[in-house]
């Protein structure tokens, strides 16, 4: 009997696998093997093209040979996945600082959609927990439909790594729960500069700006989270970014508090903000409640009640409205300066929009906004001891 050829490039493909799979610890290691293989063949296919387009620039809208071009495109398909090859299948993704343009990426709404099936019950524990996601908050209702069908389930063990700082991007994490600590490198020193409640997400920088991982997320306990691959994410989230950036440009030139920051500066919080709409008389936040975003209002009004105080100081609940905000003011950056509870009660007065921002991106994207914001605080503080006669200190 003959010696059996091993086909080029499989111990490597299958390590790979072994690899990723030691790393993630996935429950449903077909599932996990489904996702993995699927992404090699993404990247392969897309290289394939590259590959091609170069070779054949004025390719699209000629038909060779009586074929059309849709044609032409599946026996491409087909070739690609014929003839890959898996010596490249371990390709790291190279890694660079530019933006990533979302406008020239054409051959995204051609990639095959991943889905990942679901309960019912997965299904309804994923919406809840993608619920108030800022990043899915200007999809289309179909592109959201999309996303959740490309996220899959990740339950994590207290103290593994979801992210190390430095690697490149994989997937985009939803927290359904678990607490996760966030490390930066300073210094050679691994620092704790925050962590994530039982709600939120990371893991979006890498992917949208092809750089690698910003910061190191570890479990503090069990977990369960929800992965969007990283290819979903381009197609979904990046390509909706290019529109966001399309909409909000304008309107965030114009707010008072952001004019000292570099354009660039500004599209990065253009990037991960979420927009939320309000009706009238609703409450967007509540005074002593925990604090975990930052607003600017782009149309409509609200309101800003705090709780007043009796003759003996004491605080009673009847509301006393102090300040109103409009199109491009903001509120609610009080809280995370300071790192204490809700200071004021907002409601909406009319229809009123609001552009949202968490409380990590806050941190990262306005340090450069902070002294205006310090001094706007220090006015708070002299209108509240002349409104209740007291002497506060709002910021320590
Ligand atoms: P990523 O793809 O770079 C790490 O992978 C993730 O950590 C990152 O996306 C963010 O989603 C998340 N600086 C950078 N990334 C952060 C930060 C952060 N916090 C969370 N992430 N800073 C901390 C702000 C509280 C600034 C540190 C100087
Ligand atoms: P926050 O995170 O504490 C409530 O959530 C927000 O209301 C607060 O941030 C500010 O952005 C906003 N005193 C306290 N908070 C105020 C005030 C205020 N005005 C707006 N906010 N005063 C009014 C000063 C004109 C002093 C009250 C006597």
């Amino acid at each position: 009997m003959g010696a059996v050829e091993i086909p080029a490039g499989l111990r490597e493909l299958l390590q790979g696998y072994t690899v990723e799979v030691l790393r993630r610890r996935p429950t449903n290691l077909v599932e996990f093997a489904v996702q993995h293989f699927t992404k090699i063949l993404e990247g392969q296919k897309k290289d394939q093209k590259a590959k091609k387009r170069s070779a054949k620039p004025a390719r699209k809208g000629v038909t060779f040979e009586g074929k059309s071009n849709k044609e032409e495109e599946e026996e491409e398909e087909e070739e690609d996945t014929v003839k890959s090859t898996t010596s490249k299948y371990n390709r790291r993704v190279s890694v660079c600082a530019e933006a990533y343009n979302p406008d020239e990426d054409e051959d995204d709404d051609t990639e095959p959609r991943v889905v990942h099936p679901k309960t019912d019950v997965q299904r309804r524990r994923l919406q809840d927990a993608c619920k108030d996601i800022l990043l899915f908050k200007t999809l289309e209702p179909e592109q959201f439909s999309e996303v959740l069908d490309g996220m899959f389930e990740v339950l994590v063990k207290p103290q593994e790594h979801i992210i190390d700082q430095g690697d490149d991007g994989d997937n985009f994490y939803v927290i359904e729960k678990g607490v996760y600590d966030i490390f930066v490198e300073k210094d050679g020193a691994n620092v704790c500069v925050g962590k994530y409640d039982n709600k939120g997400s990371f893991g979006e920088l890498a992917l949208m700006y092809n750089t690698p991982r910003a910061a190191t997320i570890v479990a503090t306990q069990e977990g369960a989270l929800w992965g969007l691959d990283r290819a979903t994410f381009h197609r979904l989230i990046v390509k909706n970014n290019a529109k966001k950036r399309r909409i909000y440009e304008a309107f965030i030139e114009c707010v008072p508090l952001l004019k000292s920051l570099e354009l660039s500066e500004r599209m990065r919080i253009v990037d991960v903000l979420g927009a939320r709409a309000f009706k009238d008389g609703e409450r967007l936040i509540t005074q002593g409640d925990e604090a975990d975003c930052f607003y600017i209002v782009e149309s409509g009004e609200v309101k800003i009640m705090i709780k007043s105080k009796t003759k003996a100081g004491q605080q009673d609940n009847t509301e006393v409205e102090v300040a109103r905000c409009s199109r491009g003011q903001y509120f609610g950056e009080l809280a995370l300066v300071t790192n204490k509870p809700r200071a004021a009660s907002v409601y909406a007065v009319g229809e009123t929009k609001c552009l949202v921002i968490d409380i990590q991106a806050f941190e990262r994207l306005l340090g450069p906004c902070m002294d205006i914001m310090k001094r706007n605080i220090s006015q708070y503080e002299d209108q509240l001891v002349a409104l209740f006669g007291s002497s506060v200190d709002l910021k320590h």
